[in-house]
């Protein structure tokens, strides 16, 4: 028993002794988690209800899907250059924001729960598509079967970013406790970084830590974790700083990593300055918070420019030898290099590249010759050189 843990805790672990099932169970440790005192002295204790909690969201999922028989779920297929999740509670806006920021057509009532499964649109903007789908119905206890809770936050960890829709009418904090705590019962991190953990398998050799001062916590919880995810034999690189959590979470393949935003909905709403400024406050740091009217349509066209930007696109406009650069632009993944320019335009392209002209951002002048790794940004010009 680790000293000092508060009577919250103890009531907490009472409940968890006494839980029958996989959603009391995870309810029960969710609270000795929050009320676990944090110190050195509880590091383990922590990351051990932790895992629990991570081995407890698997089974759950293993369950659900049993239960459904793989029968219902959504599935939206992705059109565009990246597909982004309108989530939020019931009645935030989230079918009238889809209505003004794309084609689609959908239904806005003033009672909850109009919509019932996941609506895409297509927004287009600075040239290139981006996919919006509203999520539906999500509510409290979705991560744990409510409604159909599990078969939504799947639609959202598939997606490739998040827009966290809350209502400036209502209090923005408490919805968005309520949405984070099922996203991270879904396993989706917001606008976490995966930790630099690299971990490569290998037949023989045993566990092999490369940079092994950066885990700040007892390696023998780093090799017991290792087995109990039954890795014997692996090469471990460990590239910056470390918690025992971190390192947990870097061997959880059933986590996903997503940029999300929050967009701040009913500006026009009495009392919604002193609302946004309470979401600000608590919320400020990890998010970037877009206030916006739907209704009144007030800052739509910066919510559009802040969901090109959560979409991580590039446009790229590719010329000829003396022409004109080509419309419409190429949407790229940021990141995205010369080759993966070439790839996408032709195969042969990539094969024959010999080397690049660029006019824009990412070079220091105009028409610079550049190689096959040259990453590019947004708005660049790139002639290419093929044999
Ligand atoms: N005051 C105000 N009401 C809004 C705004 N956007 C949506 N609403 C209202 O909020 C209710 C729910 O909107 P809806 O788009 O259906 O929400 P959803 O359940 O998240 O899809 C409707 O009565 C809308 O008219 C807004 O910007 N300001
Ligand atoms: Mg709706």
């Amino acid at each position: 028993m680790p000293t000092n843990v508060t009577v919250e805790y103890l009531k907490a672990e009472e409940e968890y002794q006494k839980a029958r099932t996989i959603q009391e169970k995870i309810r029960a440790l969710e609270k000795m988690y929050a009320t676990v005192p944090k110190h050195k002295g509880t590091e383990k204790l922590r990351l051990h209800i932790k895992r629990k909690l991570s081995e407890l969201r698997k089974e759950l999922e293993k369950q659900q899907a049993q239960k459904k028989g793989g029968g219902y779920s959504f599935s939206v297929r992705k059109e565009g250059a990246a597909q982004i999740v309108l989530a939020g509670l019931p009645n935030a806006g989230k079918s009238s924001l889809l209505r003004a920021l794309t084609n689609a057509d959908t239904d806005v009532a003033d009672y909850p729960f109009t919509t019932v499964e996941p609506i895409p649109g297509m927004m287009h903007h600075k040239d290139v598509q981006i996919q919006l789908v509203e999520v539906p119905g999500l509510v409290q206890g979705a991560a744990l079967g409510k409604g159909m809770g599990p078969q939504l936050l799947s639609v959202i960890r598939n997606a490739d970013a998040i827009a966290i829709v809350v209502d400036l009418s209502r209090d923005p904090v408490e919805q968005m406790e309520i949405l984070l705590r099922e996203f991270e019962r879904a396993g989706i991190k917001l606008n976490r970084r995966r930790p630099a953990v690299e971990i490569r398998k290998t037949v023989t050799g045993g566990i092999v830590i490369n940079g092994q001062e950066n885990i700040k916590g007892d390696v023998r919880e780093v090799m017991r974790m290792l087995r109990e995810e039954r890795i014997h034999s692996a090469e471990i690189t460990v590239k910056e700083p470390v918690t025992l959590e971190d390192f947990s979470d870097a061997l959880d393949e059933s986590l996903v990593w997503r940029k999300a935003i929050v967009i701040a909905n009913k500006g026009d709403a009495p009392g919604s300055r002193e609302n946004y400024e309470r979401l600000v406050k608590a919320y400020g740091e990890r998010f970037r918070i877009i206030p916006v009217s739907a209704r009144k349509k007030i800052q739509l066209d910066k919510l559009k420019d802040e969901l090109y930007e959560l979409a991580g696109i590039i446009r790229v406009f590719t010329k000829s030898p003396g022409e004109e650069p080509a419309y419409p632009p190429v949407p790229l993944k940021k990141g995205s290099t010369v080759m993966d320019l070439a790839e996408r335009i032709h195969k042969d392209f990539a094969r024959n590249f010999k080397y690049a002209r660029v006019w824009g951002k990412s070079v220091k002048f105009p028409g610079q010759r550049v190689g096959a790794d040259h990453v590019l940004e947004d708005g660049d010009v790139v002639e290419i050189h093929a044999r």
